[in-house]
């Protein structure tokens, strides 16, 4: 009878230089991949300036899924969570003040709206007032870190389109707003600035906007951080392009959604 051989096992030696052939290799397979992603990024090519920083375009594509995942889930008139006007902060922070320091020019200001034929409006604050007014209580968030509960009063956006009928404008993507000196602005994709919950407001505490607020006229988002929140609207604008937004040039996410 002939009995098998038992194979030989293998000595530490042999372990340890086939788990170094092994590692070697994968080290090898995996760098060329990493570099062949690294290039592949590094040769794409940039985006528009004036919608984001210029980031990489393959970059911004994975951010803009990220936004529309967001926008579907969370931006389909869900509210955002409100508090009863007594928690609301008696004093209320201020940031900066881009385009709306000191106080504004209230003989000439108006509000322009610039329609995409190029048609323009000119609104005053009292036709503004005269609109059924909406008040919000929400916690009010900034990128820097902070947050706070702020009580607001002023038109829903909605109410205000649908008064000046301006409903055809929203078929267009976006709104884009800017102050009266265009040092700050803004774009709002269609869905957010519609949302029941934005409005163009005149109050805080139930007073009239105190300058450092953006009197006197400031968006309130409340689906966006802070920083979407323009103080001093001067001019409205639509289009299917997205608009120049301050921020989102300096590196933030152009949504920039909660
Ligand atoms: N015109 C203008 N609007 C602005 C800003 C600005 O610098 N200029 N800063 C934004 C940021 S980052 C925040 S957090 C809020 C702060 O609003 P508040 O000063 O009323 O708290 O305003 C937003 N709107
Ligand atoms: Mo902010």
């Amino acid at each position: 009878m002939k009995s098998k051989q038992p194979k030989k096992p293998l000595t530490i030696e042999q372990k340890i230089n086939r788990r170094t052939f092994i590692s070697l290799g994968t080290f090898v397979v995996l760098s060329g991949a990493a570099y062949g992603g690294w290039s592949w990024l590094k040769n794409s090519p940039k985006e528009i300036r004036t919608a984001t920083a210029g980031a990489k375009a393959p970059l911004r594509r994975a951010l803009n899924k990220t936004e529309l995942f967001f926008r579907n889930f969370l931006s389909n008139n869900n509210l955002v969570k409100t508090y009863p006007k007594e928690m609301a902060a008696k004093v209320v922070r201020h940031n900066s003040d881009i385009g709306s320091g000191g106080t504004p020019d209230m003989a000439n200001w108006k509000l322009e709206i610039k329609k995409q034929s190029g048609e323009v409006l000119n609104i005053s604050l009292d036709e503004i007032k005269a609109l059924p007014k909406t008040e919000i209580v929400f916690d009010f968030k900034c990128v820097e870190g902070w947050d706070q509960i702020s009580y607001w009063g002023g038109v829903k956006f909605a109410d205000f389109i649908e008064h000046f009928k301006l409903g055809d404008q929203t078929q267009l993507a976006y709104v884009g707003m800017a102050t009266p000196d265009k040092k700050y602005y803004v774009g709002l994709d269609m869905p957010s600035a519609m949302h029941p919950q934005t409005i163009l407001a005149y109050e805080m505490n139930a007073k009239p906007l105190m300058p450092k607020h953006g009197e006197p006229l400031r968006l309130i988002i409340p689906v966006k951080y802070g920083i979407k929140n323009l103080k001093r609207i001067g001019s409205i604008t639509f289009n299917n392009q997205r608009p120049p937004d301050y921020w989102a040039e300096q590196g933030y996410d152009y949504y920039s959604g909660l």
